[in-house]
């Protein structure tokens, strides 16, 4: 079925998670839904808090423009707004449009009557940025572990939380997500590889080669191939693996373990076999 055809045969009322008929319309190509109208109310809300916060600040240099949040000592509490208030603002406002934004996908989802795959991925980074900002701080008892918005000063929070812990390369399920994000590269650009070396034959006219192709190939180079559905469903388990495994090696540094990452290590030294 044509795009257009199909699209005006989907695109009927229902589906949504709340509201009814509220907001249930498109603009253009674009769905709205009730979730449309609240992550486009976070963006703008937000994206002026920062605009303000650049106006405090000392700069208008893009690389430079930095949002703090509260310093340590106002704990878990409410901070003025220009001593990290605006920064726990900008949190709301984030968290607001990235759920948003994923309910809106689930909407879509409904609609289309498919599965909830791509809002559940979503949902993964989602995971990532709200411990970040929110579980890992709250642990530690402290919106003032929570990172700065700004380009480069966010990359400042990066390596000098990763040296508060020695070495960060030490720290096991860093190792565990980062390979998880070197293998996603790694099928993505096999696969990527695959779909355009099978859609451009040899010669000029040719027809296009199909999923035989593609599975003898592998099969013929590394013995096997994981099929069509197959290299789906290990991409989207190795990407969200890689968010997942961030994301608990940043909340166990400080929750769960103070000491330099390295000396975690000394378990394997302490084993009683040893003795
Ligand atoms: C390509 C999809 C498109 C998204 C893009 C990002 C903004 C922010 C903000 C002017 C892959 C759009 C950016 C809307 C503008 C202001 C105030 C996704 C693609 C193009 N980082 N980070 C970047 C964010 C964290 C780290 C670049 C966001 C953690 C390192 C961009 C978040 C840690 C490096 C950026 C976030 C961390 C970067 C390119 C949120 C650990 C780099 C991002 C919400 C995860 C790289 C100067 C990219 C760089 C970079 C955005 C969180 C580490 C500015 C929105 C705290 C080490 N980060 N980041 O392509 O060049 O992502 O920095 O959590 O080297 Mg970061
Ligand atoms: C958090 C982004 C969420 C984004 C969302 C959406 C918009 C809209 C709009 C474009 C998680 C945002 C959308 C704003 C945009 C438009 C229109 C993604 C998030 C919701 N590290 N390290 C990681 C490596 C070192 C350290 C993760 C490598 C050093 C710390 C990953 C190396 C030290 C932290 C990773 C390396 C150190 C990390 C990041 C190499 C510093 C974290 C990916 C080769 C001296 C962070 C959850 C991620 C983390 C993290 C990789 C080195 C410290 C596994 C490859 C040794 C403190 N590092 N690292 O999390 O786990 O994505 O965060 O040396 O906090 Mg590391």
């Amino acid at each position: 079925m044509a795009m257009l055809n199909f699209e005006r045969k989907y695109r009927v009322r229902g589906g949504t998670l709340i509201g009814g008929d509220l907001f249930d319309f498109w603009v253009g190509p674009f769905y709205v839904g009730f979730f449309g109208v609240t992550t486009i109310f976070f963006t703008v809300l937000g994206t002026a808090l920062i605009l303000w916060g650049a106006a405090l600040g000392p700069t208008w240099n893009i690389w430079k423009i930095n949002i703090a949040p509260p310093d340590l000592e106002y704990g878990l509490a409410l901070a003025p707004l220009k001593e990290g208030g605006l920064w726990q603002l900008i949190t709301i406002c984030a968290i607001g449009a990235f759920c948003s934004w994923a309910l809106r996908q689930v909407e879509i989802c409904r609609k289309l009557g498919i599965g909830y795959h791509v809002p559940i991925a979503f949902g993964v980074a989602i995971f990532a940025y709200v411990t970040l900002v929110v579980i890992r701080p709250v642990l530690m008892g402290a919106w003032g572990h929570g990172f700065p918005y700004g380009i480069f000063s966010h990359l400042d929070w990066v390596s000098n939380v990763g040296y508060q812990y020695l070495h960060f390369h030490y720290n096991p399920a860093h190792m565990v997500a980062i390979t998880f994000f070197f293998t996603t590269a790694l099928a993505l650009s096999m696969h990527g590889g695959l779909i355009l070396s099978s859609t451009n034959p040899h010669k000029k006219g040719d027809p296009v080669r199909m999923g035989e192709h593609e599975n003898s190939f592998f099969r013929d180079s590394v013995g096997y191939s994981i099929g069509v559905l197959g290299i789906h469903r290990l991409g989207l388990f190795l990407a969200a693996s890689a968010a997942f495994w961030s994301a608990i090696c940043i909340l166990i540094s400080g929750p769960f373990w103070t000491r330099g990452w390295p000396e975690w290590w000394n378990w394997w030294l302490e084993l009683p076999i040893w003795a």
